[in-house]
C-alpha cells in the first residue's frame, strides 16, 4: 500500500504552463505547485525543457508535474505526472509506480471518474469547470456541482478543478470541495502574470 498524499501538502494554487521560462517565473513568485504542459515539442526539446523546469523546483523547493509524457518524466527524474484518460490507458503504470512517481489523473465525467479511481491517483482533476480557451477539444463545461459530487466521491483524495478559473470562480469551486485549483490563462495572459500569481496566493492559500 502506498503512502497517500496529504490533501494540505498539496497548494491550493496550481499553475500550468508550457516551458521552463514559466515555471522560473512563478516559482520566484511563490508558486509551491505546477504543472508543465507542453503540447507541441519534439522529444530532445521536451525533456530539456522538464530537466530546466525541474532544476528551477527544487532550488525553490516547489513541486513539478510533468503532464502527457511519463517516459521523459521519469528519465528526467521528476516526482509526479499527470495524465489525461487517452495517455492512462497508454501508460505503463507499473513502470511509474516502480519509480515511485505521483500520479495525477484527468475526469471529466463518471465513467472517467472511475476509471481515474481505479489506477489509485495521487489527484483527481475534474474538468472543464467552466469554459476554456486552453484546451483544444475540451468537453463541454462541467459546472460547480460536479466538484461536490466528485469530493463525495473521492474522499480524502485531493481534488483538482480545472477549466476557465478565474480568481474569484478559484473560490467558488474550492467552496464547492475542490482542494486544489488548477489555471493556465487567468495567469499566462494577465498582462502582469506574476502579479496575479500573487494574488491568487494571498487568496487561497492558507494562512
Ligand atoms: N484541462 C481541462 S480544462 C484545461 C485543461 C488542460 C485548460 C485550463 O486552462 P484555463 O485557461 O485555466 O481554462
Ligand atoms: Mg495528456
Amino acid at each position: 500500500m502506498r503512502n497517500s498524499v496529504n490533501v494540505r501538502a498539496l497548494d491550493p494554487f496550481y499553475p500550468i504552463v508550457d516551458s521552463a521560462a514559466w515555471v522560473a517565473r512563478l516559482v520566484g513568485v511563490g508558486a509551491r505547485l505546477i504543472q508543465l504542459r507542453i503540447k507541441d515539442a519534439d522529444g530532445p526539446t521536451f525533456a530539456r525543457e522538464t530537466r530546466v523546469a525541474l532544476a528551477h523546483c527544487r532550488k525553490a523547493g516547489a513541486t513539478l508535474v510533468v503532464n502527457d509524457d511519463w517516459r521523459a518524466a521519469i528519465d528526467e527524474g521528476a516526482e509526479w505526472v499527470h495524465l489525461g484518460q487517452a495517455d492512462l490507458a497508454a501508460a505503463d503504470l507499473a513502470a511509474i509506480r516502480r519509480k515511485g512517481l505521483r500520479l495525477g489523473v484527468s475526469t471529466s465525467d463518471e465513467a472517467e471518474l472511475e476509471r481515474g479511481l481505479a489506477v489509485d491517483p495521487d489527484y483527481v482533476a475534474y474538468g472543464p469547470v467552466f469554459p476554456t480557451i486552453s484546451k483544444d477539444q475540451a468537453a463541454a463545461a462541467l459546472g460547480l456541482e460536479g466538484l461536490t459530487r466528485w469530493k463525495r466521491r473521492v474522499g480524502p483524495l485531493p481534488l483538482c478543478a480545472i477549466g476557465g478559473i478565474d480568481l474569484d470562480r478559484a473560490k467558488r469551486c474550492l467552496a464547492a470541495g475542490a482542494d486544489i485549483v488548477a489555471v493556465i490563462s487567468d495567469i499566462t495572459l494577465d498582462a502582469d502574470p506574476e502579479g496575479r500569481a500573487r494574488q491568487w496566493i494571498a487568496a487561497i492559500r492558507p494562512a
